[in-house]
């Protein structure tokens, strides 16, 4: 059975124990499985607060960020490829204290855009990296997602097709794609053949609308989404990602390029995406039956 989740910046984009406790509350009441904590700042995250609230609202919890580019493991770059693991390795440690099942995002390269393409030896030296950061969270059950993003956020992973090649190269069990349909539908040709092409590969999966905006208001075939994930037997986590200037802030707003409100109401927006989601589940189901 699928994990519905929900990431945290619907709600807010700080992770003080009030904001923690509100997300956490909320997402829970909305008849969620799990948040997806944006932990681009590992520091402020309180991890007694985190479990106190995951446990009192019988929440589960993901982990996602993006490294940035004084971190990035596929610059070639020694000094850079080792904050990078560094970060990576902490972000374990987190994830495993805060019982975090998946840690996903832009973990390969930094989460910007890029004015290069990259090189040959950047991509084996993030594999490398990927490699041994996987070696950590097998030891706490964690699977690390690899974010198949838009070429204006990474220039190494754009196409599911390109991840398939990367994550067959860390050879990890635990090191699996995460597809996004907001991305897919920018970079792909077919969206539910890249999910078919993913198969037994893909690990996590993010909902969101071609403008990030509320599910089903905008040009993505949600149909043909959840038939593809139907049809591959995906059983693992579909997390709704929305963004909207009301809530965001630096430095995200800055990097996804969130310049309007697609939203006002975030319990409306979270309520309306579990409720599509689960109607899009059901129609795949009868569809393949
Ligand atoms: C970025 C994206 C996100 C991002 C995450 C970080 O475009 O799709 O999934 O990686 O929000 O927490």
């Amino acid at each position: 059975m699928n994990k519905l989740g929900l990431h945290a910046f619907v709600w807010t984009a700080g992770w003080t124990p009030e904001d923690a406790a509100m997300a956490i509350r909320s997402t829970a009441e909305l008849g969620y499985d799990l948040i997806e904590a944006s932990t681009m700042d590992l520091k402020g995250f309180d991890v007694p607060a985190t479990l106190r609230e995951l446990e009192r609202n019988k929440l589960g919890i993901t982990m996602s960020f993006g490294l940035t580019s004084e971190m990035d493991i596929s610059s070639g770059d020694a000094e850079r490829t080792k904050r990078g693991e560094a970060h990576l390795l902490d972000a374990i440690s987190l994830a495993r204290d805060v019982g975090a099942t998946h840690v996903c995002g832009i973990l390969y390269s930094a989460f910007q855009k890029y004015a290069t393409p990259v090189t040959a030896d950047g991509i084996l030296g993030s594999i490398d990296v990927v490699r041994r950061v996987a070696e950590k969270a097998q030891a706490s059950g964690i699977t690390l997602g690899m974010e198949v993003v838009n070429r204006y956020e990474s220039n190494v992973l754009n196409t599911a097709r390109q991840a398939i090649a990367y994550v067959r190269k860390v050879e990890m069990p635990n090191v699996k794609l995460h597809l996004d349909c907001y991305h897919m539908n920018i970079e792909e040709a077919d969206s539910a053949e890249a999910i078919r092409e993913a198969g037994d590969l893909l690990g996590y999966f993010h909902t969101g609308d071609s403008h990030r905006g509320y599910l089903g208001s905008g040009s993505v075939d949600f149909p043909s989404i959840f038939r593809a994930l139907e049809s591959i037997n995906y059983q693992g986590p579909i997390t709704f990602e929305s963004f909207s200037s009301a809530v965001v802030g630096q430095p995200l707003e800055g990097i996804l390029g969130i310049w309007r409100n697609l939203w006002e109401d975030s319990r409306d927006l979270a309520a309306h995406a579990k409720a599509f989601t689960d109607v899009q589940m059901k129609s795949a189901r009868e569809a393949l039956g």
